[in-house]
């Protein structure tokens, strides 16, 4: 039996970035069925946010994380989904360790597969949350600097 108490959860979900692609993959979860979304996953016990984020970006998709930024926070309350959930979900970007590693679809129950969406033409649907900081303009790329 699972438990029912309604707590908030702390999410992790990586921007990882590729020249102007970033990862995606859509989702097969009681929350945002078949949206695309961000490799990420819940904060466990005694973890910093990056190890978080190199451990789901590794678990789900095989690539091994290079360095990684904080980007942001949100907080989410999904109560439109079958099982309703609350998240604080930490946002950070990052590139590989190896920028010609391919990703692989390691939870095939939980995503159909990973894939680099250029951000000027990502996929539809986003999953919500995404898609929301998507419209306020929110973008994950470092800043050009102007010399
Ligand atoms: P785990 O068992 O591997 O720890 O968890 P998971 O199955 O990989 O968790 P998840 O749903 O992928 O991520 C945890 C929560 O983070 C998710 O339910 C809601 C929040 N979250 C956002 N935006 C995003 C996003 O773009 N991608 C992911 N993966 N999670 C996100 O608010
Ligand atoms: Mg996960
Ligand atoms: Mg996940």
């Amino acid at each position: 039996m699972e438990e029912t108490k309604l707590e908030p959860r702390v999410g992790v979900a990586v921007f990882v970035l590729k020249g102007k692609s970033v990862l995606l993959g859509r989702r097969r979860s009681s929350i945002g069925d078949s949206t695309f979304a961000l490799p990420g996953g819940h904060l466990e016990f005694g973890e910093n946010f990056e190890e978080c984020g190199a451990r789901e970006l590794e678990e789900e998709t095989g690539l091994k994380m290079g360095k990684a930024e904080y980007l942001t926070v949100t907080n989410t309350v999904f109560l439109e989904e079958p099982k309703p959930a609350h998240y604080v979900t930490i946002f950070l970007r990052a590139v590989l360790a190896d920028p010609n590693q391919v990703p692989q679809n390691l939870e095939p129950n939980k995503c159909d597969g990973w894939d680099w969406y250029d951000w000027d033409k990502l996929p539809q649907p986003l999953f919500w949350p995404l898609e929301k900081m998507v419209r306020s303009g929110f973008n994950p790329f470092p800043s050009q600097s102007h010399p």
